[in-house]
């Protein structure tokens, strides 16, 4: 065994090397350890840090148990066996998250924190494009990409970071200016063991925030005990609230926007852009900048992204509906539309249940099915077909849909059991749709 580390990082990702990069610049040396042999950042570790050790294969106690601060990724559950022995010794365990907080804790509030189940990336990169048009010093992290503590040597001065509940659960002083959990519905339940727990995890984000916007469409979004909040929805809102009515955008009784004008499409996506105004308006940022945001926004890859039209069917690429409610969202903002609608699902579902697809699977005209749970997505409708491959699902869908009706990858499950992303799962589709004979 060799000298004794006071800080460990467990986890080798992204996370892990933006760990190790911060404690660098404090002059600290952790050990770092993975349990995988082959941890996907131990070339870049090796080349950044050629003297930082790495164990990979496993988390070894004897080190636990000597250390002062264990900072872990988001991607090691908490409940780990050796991370647990190492709490219950009194040893003190945090994410990423927790070391950025402490880091700007001398600073006045400078953090946007956005969590929920789905919307999150939208809203963040709204919020981000909000500050940018207000001409703020602004850097966007966490979740959606660039680990938070990557963002500090940008020096900006606002940082509108998204929030998983896995960096929720390690995190405990951001002190935020704004923060939202945007909705909650069922993703993750391989690592926790009901919704509530789920929830929790997420609902954490308000007590470490100096304003609260809650979605009061969604009670499982409302704070637990009273504090400086406001709300978003859909319908009038009333007093100072965000709200949807007449088509129209409404801050209290002031018209923002004509939905008319603005490019991002879907229920689920207005409802996006009320809550992504509310933040930037806690920020300070004027109507006007949100108003150029609102019409020029398109939206984000793989998220309802139209990518063809061929012989006039519309192809929709929405692989990051990586969970049901994303899913469900996506049928129920394409409702309205006139024709048939050729849903192709399916993947590693994470051990969720499927059953609130039942009902907007009804108004579907075709469910295609492929990946490890399609069996059990597959039995919600009758007539599905299951196929094995994506370019099979497209050239069935392609075979069967007509002029005016939509093919939609909306998958309601993580891509893992058949690609190494939710992207190369968008891109595997929208090159199967490219191949698709143009029949002109
Ligand atoms: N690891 C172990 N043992 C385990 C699990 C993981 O040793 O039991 C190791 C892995 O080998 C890996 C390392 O831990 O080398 C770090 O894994 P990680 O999964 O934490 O990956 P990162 O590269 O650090 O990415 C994480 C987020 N991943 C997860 O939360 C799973 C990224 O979100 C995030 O972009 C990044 O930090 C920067 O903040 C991805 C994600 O899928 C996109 N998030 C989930 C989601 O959106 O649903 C929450
Ligand atoms: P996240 O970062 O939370 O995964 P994204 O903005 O990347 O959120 O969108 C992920 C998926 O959720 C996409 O399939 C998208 O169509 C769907 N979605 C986006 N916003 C919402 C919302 N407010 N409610 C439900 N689903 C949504």
């Amino acid at each position: 065994m060799h000298s004794q580390y006071t800080h460990i990082v467990l986890g080798l990702g992204a996370t892990g090397l933006s760990i190790v990069r911060f404690l660098a610049t404090k002059g600290i040396k952790p050990l770092v350890m993975d349990s995988r042999r082959q941890p996907p950042g131990a070339e870049a570790l090796a080349k950044e840090f050629a003297d930082i050790e790495l164990l990979a294969g496993g988390f070894d106690c004897r080190y636990l148990v000597q250390a002062s601060q264990i900072i872990i990724s988001p991607g090691v559950p908490i409940d780990t066996p050796e991370v647990r022995a190492a709490i219950d010794m009194g040893i003190e365990v945090i994410g990423d998250i927790e070391l950025f907080a402490r880091e700007i804790a001398d600073r006045k509030p400078c953090v946007v924190g956005i969590t929920g189940s789905n919307g999150k990336s939208t809203v963040t990169t709204l919020v981000y494009e909000m500050l940018l048009a207000a001409d703020k010093s602004v850097a966007i992290g966490g979740n959606i990409g660039t680990p938070a503590l990557d963002l500090l040597p940008q020096g900006a001065d606002i940082f509108v970071l998204e929030l998983s509940s896995f960096q929720l659960e390690t995190t405990h002083s951001l002190n935020c200016i704004a923060a939202t959990c945007l909705n909650i519905s069922e993703d993750h339940m391989d690592r926790y063991s009901d919704l509530n727990t789920y929830r929790e995890a997420k609902l954490r984000l308000y007590p470490q925030s100096r304003f609260v916007m809650y979605n009061r469409d969604d009670q499982l979004t409302y704070p637990l005990e009273p504090m400086n909040q406001n709300n978003f929805g859909l319908g009038v809102p009333e007093g100072d609230e965000w709200g949807l009515s007449d088509g129209k955008i409404f801050h209290g009784d002031s018209e923002i926007i004509n939905l008319s004008e603005v490019k991002l499409i879907g229920s689920h996506n207005h409802a996006n852009l009320l809550a992504a105004m509310a933040l930037a308006d806690a920020c300070g940022v004027a109507k006007e900048a949100m108003i150029e945001v609102a019409k020029s926004f398109v939206g984000l890859s793989h998220r309802c992204e139209l990518i063809a039209v061929k012989q006039g069917v519309s192809y929709i690429n929405d692989s990051k509906a990586t969970n049901v409610g994303a899913t469900v969202a996506a049928l129920e903002g394409l409702s309205s539309h006139l024709g048939d609608i050729y849903l192709i699902a399916g993947g590693d579902g994470k051990g969720g249940d499927f059953s609130p697809l039942a009902e907007p699977l009804a108004n579907i005209t075709q469910l295609i099915t492929l990946g490890r749970d399609g069996p059990k997505i597959a039995k919600l409708k009758a007539g599905s077909l299951q196929v094995t491959s994506m370019a099979e699902a497209v050239a069935k869908a392609a075979e069967l849909a007509t002029s005016g009706d939509i093919v939609l990858l909306s998958p309601a499950c993580a891509s893992l059991d058949m690609y190494k992303s939710f992207m190369a799962r968008g891109d595997d589709f929208k090159h199967c749709v490219e191949s698709l004979d143009d029949g002109e």
